[in-house]
């Protein structure tokens, strides 16, 4: 079957024009001015930027919750994900209780991503350290997955990666072409601050931001870029939230060192303040780690964007409702970290992003989809609008106004941080793989129709971010 999308404006990361997009199949097989081809069904983007799908290297379907026992939603929500414009995430596969590596991320292709709305490739993330680990992280790029999460914080639970096991696995990691991504927080001092609210009687989410400042985050992130360094490999910083963080990133970079960062949708949007809301209940939606942050520190982070300190941005979608949340409504030490955000990553960014003059759309297209592909080795396969890519294109419609209403586009659980925020520009047509799985913001693919993608080595940290300007 044959495609054409006409008359829309394109934007890839490197440049606009107008452009009309001709698929064949699963791929992009032509791109002209102005095309004369027929096709199968015709698409007319008048008025409206054609974009690549997203690409969200930072997810967390079907996960175990650090609180409560009970998993984040799976992979049949991720319809929602693709109505809001991506169409490939990186999500997290974190051990299994009691297995290794492999078996867990085997076991998620086959059994728990079934019904995946989006295709998918995956990062290993230890959640377990067990000697055999570090046996199987050599066989990880056999299977297509180049990528190793480790939690420098969590100290006391299983999650927990101390400094010797991180060094362990960066060594190995560069041996296998593997890039390590790293939760960068000081776990040793979180705790002990935490106990000291506890103790005072300091329970409400609002002490999450007090027991986890920024000085934890950017003292994790110096030293992870340390350990990195004299290991002499690459490295890759989740969730950067603060000023601090994002300096030791490009004090790295500009010495030479292949360290990449990202930062998320909530702490480009939100503040702490969200936190401090006197309804025990809804402060706790907000509760993620790391901890959201002053505005100044928000305006650090589009800073960081716009040098290229910071790479992506991304959702860390976690799937945790209120069923979940409300274990630690009487303690916040016991509310599980981590709120939905994939299905409204691309729109909250245009708008708050885009619109408002903080990125220009290059810079918008290059940190939701084209450099995630890059950093995650499935580039020019995906995040790229070209011959060849596949044919995962986001039509944005630039004249839609309203606002974020869960009941628009329902993701699975039962409250959305964004709840009635302003949007100016909406996607309004999602293609996967050449076939239009999205009209007017409504979901009309098929559960399933999700593919497992693989990951080639060591992604942008050997192929490079630089050619983009
Ligand atoms: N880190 C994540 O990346 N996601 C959820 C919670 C956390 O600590
Ligand atoms: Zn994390
Ligand atoms: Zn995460």
């Amino acid at each position: 079957m044959t495609t054409l999308i006409k008359n829309g404006i394109l934007i890839t990361a490197y440049n606009e024009h107008k452009g009309d997009v001709l698929i064949d199949g699963e791929k992009i097989v032509s791109i002209e001015a102005e095309s004369k081809a027929l096709a199968d069904v015709i698409i007319d983007a008048s008025g409206k930027y054609v974009m690549p799908g997203g690409v969200d290297p930072h997810t967390h379907f079907s996960a175990l919750c650090n609180v409560g026992n009970q998993d984040t939603a799976g992979y049949e929500t991720t319809d929602a994900v693709v109505v809001g414009g991506t169409t490939t995430i990186v999500d997290y596969a974190p051990q299994d209780i009691g297995k290794g590596l492999l078996d867990s991320i085997k076991y998620r292709i086959n059994v728990r991503a079934k019904d995946s709305c989006v295709d998918y490739a995956l990062h290993a993330m230890i959640t377990d350290v067990m000697d055999s680990i570090f046996d199987e992280i050599q066989e990880l790029p056999r299977i297509g997955v180049t990528s190793i999460k480790c939690f420098m914080a969590y100290n006391g639970s299983p999650l927990h990666v101390d400094d010797g096991t991180l060094y362990k696995v960066l060594q190995k990691s560069k041996e296998y072409g593997i890039t390590v991504f790293v939760h960068a927080e000081n776990g040793e001092i979180i705790h002990t601050l935490q106990q000291d609210c506890v103790k005072m009687g300091d329970l409400h989410p609002r002490y999450h931001a007090v027991s986890r400042p920024a000085f934890v985050e950017t003292e994790a992130t110096r030293r992870a870029i340390y350990l990195a360094q004299i290991a002499d490999t690459p490295i890759y910083i989740v969730h950067v939230t603060c000023k601090g963080a994002a300096d030791a990133i490009k004090e790295a970079k500009c010495r030479g060192q292949k360290v990449m960062g990202e930062t998320c949708t909530q702490y480009l949007t939100l503040d702490r303040s969200y936190l401090e809301q006197k309804d025990i209940r809804e402060a706790a939606k907000y509760i993620c780690s790391p901890a959201l942050r002053d505005l100044k520190e928000v305006d650090a982070l589009w800073d960081a964007l716009n040098e290229r300190t910071l790479n992506a941005v991304v959702s860390d979608h976690c799937g945790i409702g209120m069923n979940i949340k409300q274990y630690g409504l009487d303690n916040f030490t016991n509310i599980a970290n981590g709120a939905p955000g994939a299905a409204d990553r691309i729109n909250m960014l245009w708008t708050e992003g885009v619109t408002k003059g903080r990125i220009s759309k290059q810079t918008f297209v290059q940190i939701i989809s084209t450099n995630p592909a890059k950093i995650n080795g499935i580039y020019p396969q995906k995040g790229h609008i070209d011959i060849g890519s596949d044919a995962d294109i986001m039509i944005l419609d630039p004249s839609y106004k309203g606002t974020v209403r869960l009941a628009d586009n329902p993701n699975g659980v039962d409250y959305n941080l964004y709840e009635g925020k302003e949007l100016n520009g909406r996607v309004d047509t999602v293609l996967l793989r050449g076939k239009v799985v999205v009209e007017k913001a409504k979901f009309i693919g098929e559960f399933g129709q999700g593919r497992f993608v693989h990951s080639n080595s060591f992604g942008a940290a050997y192929h490079g971010l630089d050619d983009i300007k």
